[in-house]
């Protein structure tokens, strides 16, 4: 979100505040058919209607939400051992993961991983769902995000689209998408080569479609591919998994961790596992 509308926000008078009150719902319920990510986001005197909202207001709707559907914090326990796939950080109106171009952002992430929220400011829940019209709302986790709860994790386990939202603040829209893709998928084709690590480098190279390379493993055990940029930068995963001892074939399709096609330039496939931590040179052509 802008920093600017939070300054618009608090000069706002109580009687437009109602009124846009009023045109945040009819927003909210109108949204309600047009399911998946992006939308832009409905009028912004929506924040306008929650100056008005007060703290013991706010308490109150969320008491009155587990009332009806209960806390349900999933795998926290789980996710908190491995790494985050994407993080989304609930802010006084908004949840942020990181896009500037959007107040309704995407957190991406592959099948298998987990997203973290963390609370910046403020009282908020995490809830799956539309909004509270969304018979779906609250069943695949809903938590909640407060000075003593400052954190959430959920692990995603199928691909898809899987929308959330703030109740207290699902009017403002304080809303976001997190979308699951499947990992690229890793083949095994035979037994284990002379060498570990990578056996065929990256190809074609350059290309613009992609690159399938091969590699083996001596001794069973967890193997993670990543891609990096000229910079250094995490670009994306291709591979997160156990694997037995074997030669194997996996790919980078050349996109990045959101779906868009890597910019052209030079990155590295980078490949962890048992007994070996190396990297191949690929080129994403034009
Ligand atoms: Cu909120």
């Amino acid at each position: 979100m802008k920093r600017a509308l939070l300054r618009v926000r608090r000069t706002v008078s109580l009687t437009r505040a109602l009124a846009a009150a009023a045109t945040a719902s009819a927003v909210a319920v109108a949204s309600v058919a047009f399911a998946g990510p992006p939308r832009p986001a409905p009028g912004h005197d929506a924040h306008a209607a929650h100056a008005a909202m007060s703290e013991d207001d706010m308490r109150r709707s969320i008491e009155a939400w587990f009332a009806k559907r209960p806390e349900l914090r999933g795998d926290e326990a789980a996710a908190m051992l491995g790494a985050f796939g994407d993080t989304v950080d609930a802010r006084s109106f908004d949840f942020d993961s990181g896009d500037p171009t959007s107040d309704i952002d995407t957190a991406h992430v592959f099948v298998g991983e987990a997203v973290l929220w963390r609370r910046q400011v403020g009282i908020h829940t995490v809830t799956n769902g539309e909004d509270s019209n969304d018979p779906n709302a609250g069943t695949m986790f809903n938590a909640n995000l407060n000075a003593t709860s400052t954190t959430f994790a959920f692990t995603f386990t199928s691909p898809g689209v899987v929308p959330f939202y703030c109740v207290p603040h699902e009017f403002v829209p304080m809303k976001g998408y997190v979308r699951v893709r499947e990992s690229v998928s890793v083949t095994p084709v035979g037994p284990f080569a002379k060498r570990v690590g990578f056996v065929a480098a990256p190809a074609p190279n350059p290309s613009r479609s992609g690159f399938s390379f091969r590699f083996a493993l001596r001794d069973a055990g967890h193997v993670r591919g990543d891609v990096f940029d000229a910079s250094g930068r995490a670009v994306t995963m291709v591979l997160d998994r156990e694997l037995e001892a074997g030669s194997f074939a996996s790919s980078w399709d050349g996109r990045r961790r959101d779906g868009v096609a890597a910019e052209p330039g030079v990155y590295f496939i980078r490949l962890r596992g048992p007994g070996f931590d190396e990297s191949r040179r690929v080129v994403v052509g034009r």
